[in-house]
Parts: C-alpha cells; sequence; structure tokens
C-alpha cells in the first residue's frame, strides 16, 4: 500500500499513525506538497489533497477517517480486510466528500473575501481554482465509479455522492463547468422518494 502524506498534516498523521498501529509493514510512504498539486497526487485523489492511501488493487482512499475505518478493519481481521467496509464504497464516499469540501470551501472563501455568498472573486484565486477543479474532476470520478451500478443499494458512497451533488446545485445553480452525471443524477432519482434523503434535503 502507498500513502500519500505530507509530515505537517494532521489529517495525514492520522491516517499514518492508524496505519502503523494496524500492523501495516512494508508500507510505501510518498510525501508530497500538495499545495503545489503533483500530478501523482491528483492521479489518486481528484481533491489534490494528503492523505490519501492507494490499496494493491489500485484503489484509493482519502479522507483521514475513511483510511482510520479501512485500517482498523485490518487490526481486526489480522489484515486479511476480509469484514467489514468494502474498499470500493470508501474509495467513492471519500472522493464525493472532496467535492462536498471543496463546494463548501468555496462558499466559505467567498463569503471570507466579500461577506457574503454571492461575490464570486474567490473562485477566480489560486485556491478557489483549485475548489473548483476538485468538484469537477471529482464528480467525473464519481460518475466513473457509479457507471454500471444501476441497482445500487443506498451505501454511504452513493449517500455521499447524492448528497454532494444537491449541495453543488443547490450552490452553483445551472452552473456551465458542471460535468455531466447522468448515472448519479440517475440514481438520485431513483433514490429521491427514500425517507432519510426526502427529509434531508436542501431547500431548492
Ligand atoms: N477532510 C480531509 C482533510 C484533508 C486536508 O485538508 N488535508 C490538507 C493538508 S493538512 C490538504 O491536503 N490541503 C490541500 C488543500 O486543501 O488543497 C481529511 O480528513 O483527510
Amino acid at each position: 500500500m502507498r500513502l500519500y502524506k505530507n509530515p505537517t498534516s494532521p489529517f495525514a498523521r492520522i491516517a499514518h499513525v492508524a496505519l502503523i498501529e494496524a500492523g501495516v509493514d512494508n508500507l510505501d510512504v510518498r510525501v508530497v506538497d500538495q499545495w503545489a498539486d503533483p500530478a501523482e497526487l491528483l492521479a489518486v485523489n481528484s481533491a489534490g489533497r494528503v492523505p490519501c492511501l492507494v490499496l494493491d488493487d489500485g484503489t484509493a482512499i482519502a479522507e483521514c477517517l475513511l483510511i482510520a475505518a479501512y485500517t482498523e478493519q485490518l487490526r481486526q481481521a489480522g489484515s486479511d480486510g476480509a469484514a467489514g467496509w468494502d474498499p470500493a464504497c470508501l474509495s467513492l464516499t471519500g472522493t464525493a466528500l472532496g467535492v462536498c469540501d471543496a463546494a463548501v470551501q468555496t462558499m466559505i472563501g467567498r463569503r471570507i473575501l466579500s461577506g457574503g455568498f454571492q461575490d464570486a472573486s474567490f473562485d477566480g484565486q489560486d485556491l478557489g481554482r483549485k475548489r473548483r477543479r476538485a468538484m469537477i474532476e471529482g464528480l467525473r470520478v464519481v460518475e466513473a465509479a457509479l457507471a454500471g451500478r444501476d441497482a445500487a443499494d443506498l451505501d454511504l458512497g452513493l449517500i455521499t455522492a447524492i448528497v454532494a451533488l444537491d449541495y453543488v446545485d443547490m450552490r452553483f445553480p445551472a452552473a456551465d463547468w458542471i460535468p455531466p452525471t447522468p448515472h448519479l443524477r440517475g440514481l438520485r432519482d431513483r433514490f429521491a422518494d427514500r425517507p432519510s434523503l426526502a427529509a434531508t434535503r436542501p431547500p431548492s
């Protein structure tokens, strides 16, 4: 397994400590500068953030608590990872969380800069552009992961993906940069009447 990290990041440290505690040996630790957007990091995490854990089969899991959940299961299963979280579900969840976070941070950036949400000058700044790219690429990765999953269960990955799409649609209505996500939109429609999603849907 390979862990992308930066030594100052508390999130990356949580993931790294969890991996050590789980007894993962021969971990390939790659120190990267997440602010320089290295291609090898963007290739595994569309949000361009550390930490990101890449499993031996290439499945990439972002978000320290998802990595910690995965490693906890490794620890409990004596390293065969048999039970518990499906790595593909964790991977989808992490990518979709990256979309949520990039969208939320865009709104926070606007608010810091102008005191409100309407002035979008933040979006044109370096960090704003990185957040926009994270939303676009993250939605593309989510869409690719969901392609062919027509009979999907509403697992944590799909919940997070639907929540991310709803949030992007709410905050950036009809934005022309939002990539096409027919599978995700179809699954969102399919689960539209699910009480959990219906009761918590944001205002349109
Ligand atoms: N929610 C993420 C946060 C990860 C995060 O914000 N990492 C920082 C380093 S401390 C990063 O990569 N920042 C680059 C960026 O935000 O673009 C997690 O729990 O892993």
